[in-house]
């Protein structure tokens, strides 16, 4: 048999992606359908439709002609379908699919020889799929929140308050909102599972992802009662519709690399795919991007893509209002007790925490093309110019950017900037700060944004990690006064800007890394998109558990044992140089300018506070 080679979907906001992966995890090649340009005709702006009163949605039957599209794109590229042996999918967290009573029937076995699109037009009870930017469901976040006893306890059970792009706060607004379509649903999916049915056509609607299901604000996270809270069921459909509704959501699969299925006929027939290629359980794009980094515990990745998202590796279950708390989506279901010796890669349950910001990148931009003409270059050169540089050199400037109303801190809107002077101490400092309109050098615009973003991961990340012994060492000889993130990699599209990065390590005082290739003789960022590789390492893991005595090799030994063997091949084995990993590069360390950041956390934490409060006395106003 030739080597065998995984698939891994995307279904994101603005596009269907996909990405060809070798055995030992090379991208071979990808491709994606972007909504807007290629499906003009549904009239999608950035891949949504904008609704009333705060929806966000975009037309299911678009997912499913971009499905009809991407594979037709594959065929065109000629890839080589018939070698690959294991496909998962990753979708947009929260979003959900609604499938009709005719669904089960019309997806056992469409005909072959026609597009998926005019075969699916009644297998669906909603023609939208709500978008994670949907803001329409206050009045039912709230319900879901005094159900239970409030933000907390609401947390405590699911790992997240309530949010109004969750899904639980969206099915009960659909439920107020349309009752009979609610009636006519059979089964809800997130987009994950509802791509993950996509691909296996054998009639079943396959099960949510645990990972994923765990930004539904409906699955019990206490590792002992793992399963739908009957009491968020019952807020959503009532004491006589619960039932109902567990069976509309489904099984849900906890072993992220268990096989739901094989690739469907209509794949086969039509494309060439191989009739026993397996198809796994996918998870959310966010879990799927954190599996591309094999993160150990108490690191972290920054995505700074269009919103920034910061996820904290954990060994605890440590829910708090402010961030969302996951399974790792790369589990294996517990053992039964006779198996238990047989486990060699046995784990305890891991989790990550996630802090989901929407001033991230089009923030920055804003900032940029304010201030410095549109040019990142001269915008690094002004942070080059003035960023912090000894123990002594104390950020005196911050600026709070919140274009967007924001997440964390919730609902935070409005710019708010403010001068300080470090000579008047610990007491005064803040008390006196100033605020200001502009700084008096346009220079400082540059720094003062982004201290202020990178403040913010520091500050909030050592609150997730307050439990975490691993968090604490020193590093480099630099005094720490909280507990910090032991590596962070870097991903989004704002990751390839070399000086956002080495100031990152100052600010978070820790080693920042990438992603990189190896391509023509040196490492070069990777091209790649993290979510569609990430979610492919899952279906290659998944795969290697089928195989002879590797039932149950964990995630992370998979991929270290792909890596090593790329190295090999690389000729690159016994090497000693900077690289962390095979195909993981350490981008910047903290320098001198950490010894001062690391001095003004609490400072930059009662800014933040006094902004908060200008923020309430100008809406008072
Ligand atoms: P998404 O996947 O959410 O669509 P990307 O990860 O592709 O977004 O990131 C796009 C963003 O990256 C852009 O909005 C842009 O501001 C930012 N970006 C691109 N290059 C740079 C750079 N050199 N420095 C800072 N930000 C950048
Ligand atoms: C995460 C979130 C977004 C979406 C983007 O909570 O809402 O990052 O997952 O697709």
């Amino acid at each position: 048999m030739s080597a065998p080679y995984f698939l891994g979907l995307d279904a994101s906001t603005q596009s269907l992606k996909a990405s060809l992966l070798s055995v030992n995890l090379d991208v071979k090649s990808e491709c994606s359908i972007h909504f807007d340009t290629d499906l003009p005709h549904y009239g999608t702006k950035g891949g949504v439709l904008f609704g009333q009163k705060g929806e966000v949605h975009s037309p299911v039957l678009m997912l499913v002609e971009a499905l009809d599209l991407l594979f037709e794109k594959i065929k065109k590229a000629g890839w080589d379908v018939e070698k690959i042996r294991g496909v998962a999918a990753a979708g947009q967290q929260h979003a959900s699919v609604y499938w009709s009573k005719s669904s089960s029937s019309l997806l056992s076995s469409p005909d072959s020889s026609s597009p998926l699109l005019p075969q699916l037009q009644d297998a669906f009870s909603r023609p939208i799929v709500p978008n994670w930017q949907d803001s329409s469901t206050t009045r039912e976040c709230k319900e879901l929140e005094t159900a239970v006893g409030g933000q907390q306890a609401l947390a405590q059970i699911t790992g997240s308050k309530a949010h109004e792009r969750f899904t639980g706060a969206q099915i009960m607004r659909f439920k107020r909102i349309d009752p009979s379509a609610y009636d006519n649903t059979d089964r809800i999916s997130l987009v994950s599972s509802a791509v993950t049915t996509l691909l296996c056509l054998d009639g079943e609607v396959k099960g949510i992802d645990e990972s994923d299901a765990c930004g539904m604000n409906l699955w019990t996270m206490n590792r002992e009662e793992r399963g739908w809270s009957e009491q968020l069921l019952e807020a959503i459909a009532g004491k006589e519709g619960a039932e109902e509704l567990a069976k509309k959501l489904g099984k849900v699969e906890s072993d992220g690399g268990k096989p739901v299925g094989r690739i469907g006929k209509w794949f086969v027939e039509r494309y060439g795919f191989d009739p026993e290629s397996l198809v796994f359980p996918g998870t959310g794009d966010n879990p799927a991007t954190f599996l591309s980094l094999t993160l150990r515990e108490s690191e972290g990745l920054i995505s700074m893509g269009t919103s920034d998202v910061v996820l904290v590796s954990t060994s605890n279950y440590y829910p708090l209002p402010e961030h969302h708390a996951f399974f790792h989506p790369a589990q294996i279901a517990p053992p039964s007790s006779q198996d238990s010796d047989k486990r060699e890669g046995a784990e305890s349950l891991r989790y990550f925490n996630m802090l989901v910001y929407k001033n991230g990148s089009l923030t920055r931009e804003h900032v940029r093309n304010l201030y410095f003409n549109k040019s990142w270059d001269a915008f690094n050169a002004a942070v080059e110019a003035l960023r912090p540089r000894s123990f002594d050199d104390l950020p005196s400037r911050a600026a709070f950017w919140w274009l967007l109303p924001d997440i964390v801190p919730h609902n935070a809107h409005g710019i708010y900037k403010y001068t300080t002077d470090p000579t008047s101490g610990p007491y005064f400092e803040v008390r006196n700060a100033e605020r200001v309109k502009e700084f008096s050098n346009p220079q400082q615009e540059a720094l003062a944004i982004l201290e202020s973003q990178l403040l913010n991961y520091r500050s909030r990340s050592s609150t997730i990690l307050e439990e975490s012994p691993e968090a604490f060492p020193s590093t480099a000889g630099i005094e720490i006064s909280l507990p910090r993130l032991t590596r962070v990699y870097a991903t989004g599209g704002a990751s390839a800007n070399r000086t956002i990065l080495s100031l990152m390590a100052d600010v978070l005082c820790t080693q920042v890394c990438k992603n990189v290739d190896y391509l023509d003789g040196e490492w070069r960022d990777v091209q790649w998109n993290s979510c569609s590789v990430g979610v492919a390492y899952k279906a290659r893991w998944g795969w290697e558990r089928t195989q002879k005595g590797r039932e149950w090799t964990s995630f992370d030994q998979v991929i270290k044992e792909c890596r090593e063997k790329r190295r090999k091949i690389r000729g690159g084995e016994g090497e000693s140089s900077d690289l962390a990993e095979e195909g993981i590069k350490v981008i910047a360390t903290p320098g001198e300018g950490a010894r001062a950041y690391e001095r003004r956390v609490e400072w930059w934490r009662e800014l933040e506070a006094k902004a908060l409060e200008d923020q309430k006395e100008d809406e008072g106003q």
